[in-house]
């Protein structure tokens, strides 16, 4: 593929009646979506790592991003990626159990202590059982996860301080069965909306409360419609880039393999981006007007143990599957 355009453009060069500048038209032009906004690290890693792979594959693979959920909301746009309508999309592995069930056990509660158990995990055994699951649902998937972070909660009525305060609480949760589990074995009242309407359903009050890493409270605002943010680091999340099968067989080996190194490359870069917003927001946030609070995670997981969530989700997921999360964090749930 170089070869050609090298020729064509020596030909430009000797035959100056062909006009230059005239831009070949890609031989792959694909989509990749997300939900988050253009300024979050995700779509501005994405936005480089697009750029190398134009360059590197001589203008024959354009990939266009579609940030904020503009090709619809996430569950949507899962539907596409199957069907080939968007080739790639950055997803919650958590949303994405709605296909893979058993994708989504990195999200287990107050599983994962700290950031080095999550990437020797992901990078490790329990990301490669999740792919080996999702790329059986025959779905494409890079070998790097993108960083969401850990959860916190926030509300507009009151700050959780402890698992009590869950009781009734009217909460928002991504679209998932681990989601809707765990609140549900808090006692509160989860309600599933894609993040395309969390704004919406926070400013309308539908729900009282959400949940996010910091940095997504930042990108989506949340503080013009939530006032309390609890640090419970309750889950950590993040997002898997996934490819559509015929998409993904179409591209020449050479030109996978550069979409692949810059996917993944740039997964490392987002990783370390996002992790420092996550660690350094607090202030900005205060600032903005939300009221922090810390929490201790254990009489939270206490509670989830007592409600049979543990015991429920290792039953779901299987014991192969639980053994590789316990082996990940080192303990028993
Ligand atoms: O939907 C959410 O809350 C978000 C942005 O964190 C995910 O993609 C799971």
């Amino acid at each position: 593929r170089r070869k050609i355009l090298l020729t064509a453009a020596t030909t430009a060069l000797a035959a100056p009646f062909i006009r230059p500048g005239i831009a070949r038209a890609a031989e792959f032009s694909y989509k990749i979506a997300n939900n988050q906004p253009l300024e979050h690290p995700s779509n501005v890693r994405l936005q480089e790592a697009v750029a190398a792979i134009l360059d590197q594959t001589g203008g024959s693979v354009d990939i266009q991003i579609f940030p904020s959920n503009q090709l619809g909301a996430d569950t949507d746009v899962l539907g596409q990626l199957r069907a080939g309508g968007v080739e790639f999309f950055q997803l919650s592995p958590i949303i994405l159990s709605t296909l893979v069930p058993n994708a989504s056990i990195n999200g287990v509660g107050f599983a994962f202590p700290d950031y080095d158990t999550v990437w020797k995990a992901m990078d490790g055994e329990l990301g490669a059982y999740e792919r080996g699951q999702i790329e059986n649902a025959g779905l494409i998937v890079m070998d790097k996860i993108w960083d969401n972070g850990f959860r916190q909660t926030t509300s507009s009525t009151k700050p959780i301080t402890g698992p009590a305060d869950l009781e009734g609480f009217k909460i928002r949760v991504p679209v998932s069965p681990l989601w809707t589990s765990l609140y549900t074995a808090f006692g509160a009242a989860p309600t599933s909306i894609n993040f395309a309407e969390v704004y919406t359903a926070l400013q309308t009050g539908i729900v009282d409360g959400q949940e996010n890493p910091l940095a997504i409270m930042k990108v989506a605002k949340l503080w013009e419609v939530q006032k309390y943010l609890s640090m419970t680091n309750h889950m950590w999340d993040g997002f898997w880039l996934l490819g559509n099968r015929r998409a993904w067989a179409a591209l020449p080996e050479e030109s996978q393999q550069i979409v692949a190194d810059q996917f993944n490359a740039a997964a490392d870069k987002q990783r370390a981006d996002v992790m420092a917003l996550n660690a350094g927001l607090r202030g900005e946030l205060e600032s903005q007007g939300f009221m922090f609070n810390d929490v201790d995670p254990k009489p939270f997981e206490d509670k989830l143990r007592e409600a049979g969530f543990y015991a429920e989700w290792k039953n779901t997921y299987g014991e192969e599957a639980w053994a590789i999360l316990e082996a990940a964090i080192g303990r028993s749930l």
